[in-house]
Order: structure tokens, then sequence, then C-alpha cells
């Protein structure tokens, strides 16, 4: 079986949003119009602690978007964003959410981040989405949502390595964009094996 999955597609990540990705708002027509084909439709939700170390507030002297060391490697210190409980954090409401079967909400652990949909960023940490999609016998993935180049990229790159079969829409997806971020990780998705195709390209 194909499932959709949708990648945090939060007011937070969309125009106006505490951690606005470019025309974040763009992919949800095209998503919308994908869940009437799918059997199983999953969506991710970044929810984070206010205290989460992510966010430069929670550090002495930091901006947004500087990097640190964290135990599991490099992190990024984002602006806060997705506080659990507030309107940033919520679907934007122009997403129709009803038909969703899950939401995973992961970044919920204050001392370590989480981009992807499978792994924290220890990638150790699992998140008990591989478990519900093999429960279910879901085989391939289609990924849209957000960012491109962070949620998106380590979704991808997980869900290759557990063994699925990956279709990213490229019109279902927008990036942050930091120094060729998006390019990046679109070759580092493409080296890995993912499929690129347009929304309309793709049934369920
Ligand atoms: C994301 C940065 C921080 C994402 C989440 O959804 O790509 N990016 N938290
Ligand atoms: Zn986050």
């Amino acid at each position: 079986m194909k499932a959709l999955l949708i990648v945090d597609v939060q007011n937070d990540f969309c125009p106006g949003g505490a951690l606005a990705v470019p025309g974040g708002d763009e992919v949800i027509k095209p998503i919308n119009n994908l869940m009437d084909d799918f059997d199983c439709i999953v969506q991710t939700q970044d929810w984070h602690p206010e205290d989460h170390r992510s966010f430069a507030s929670n550090h002495s002297d930091k901006e947004p978007f500087s990097t640190i060391e964290m135990e599991y490697g490099e992190q990024v210190l984002w602006p806060d964003h997705c506080i659990q409980g507030t309107q940033g954090a919520e679907f934007h409401p122009d997403l129709r959410a009803k038909p969703s079967q899950l939401i995973i909400r992961k970044g919920f652990r204050k001392e370590i981040d989480s981009y992807s949909a499978f792994f924290e960023n220890d990638h150790d940490t699992v998140t008990g989405l591989h478990g519900y999609f093999q429960a279910r016998g879901v085989e391939e993935l289609i990924v849209t949502g957000l960012a491109t180049d962070f949620c998106v990229k380590w979704t991808v790159l997980d869900a290759l390595k557990l063994g699925y079969k990956v279709t990213l829409a490229e019109d279902a997806v927008r990036g942050i964009d930091m120094d060729g971020s998006v390019d990046s990780a679109l070759k580092e998705m493409k080296d890995a094996g993912v499929d690129l195709k347009n929304a309309n390209q793709i049934s369920g």
C-alpha cells in the first residue's frame, strides 16, 4: 500500500509565521488534491516545548540561523516556532487535515531536535511511524510539505534507508534555503534514490 505523508504544514512555516518558508502555503493546493486518492494519510506536526534547545532564544548570545554543536552533531538554532498549543503550531487552516489518520508529533523532547518523521536528530530515537506503516502494510511513500531542506529531506533519506520506495511531490514541497540548502537537499535525495514527480502525475 501507498501512503501520503504530509510534513509540517503548520502556520509557523507559512507566510506570516515565526519560521516562514517562502511560498510555504503554496503546497496546500496540490496536497489537498492528492488526499482523495490515498487510503493511508499521515501528517507530522513540529511540536516544541518553550524551552526547546533548538531555539536561539534558549542560548545566551546566539542569533537565529547560527549553528552550535549538540551531543548528536551540528544543530541550527531557530527562531521560536511551533510551540505546543500555540496558533503557530496548528495546521494551516486551508489544509484539509480531516482525512489524516495519524498525526506524528515530533521535537517534543527539549534536549533533541527532530526533523525526520521516523527518527529524532540523534538518528536513533524512533517516532513510531515505521512501526505504524509496517503494521498497515505500507511500502511506498509520497512525501509532501515543509521544509524541503530540513524535515522533508531527513524524512525522505530515512524512509529510503528503511527500505520504502519514496516519491517526492516536487510541486508540493518548499524550502527554507540557507546558502543553497534546497539544491543540495534535492541532490542528496536524488542520490539516495528518491523519485521526483509532479503531484498531478501521482496516484494513490
Ligand atoms: C523544520 C526547522 C525547524 C521543518 C522544523 O519542518 O523543516 N525546520 N523545525
Ligand atoms: Zn522545529
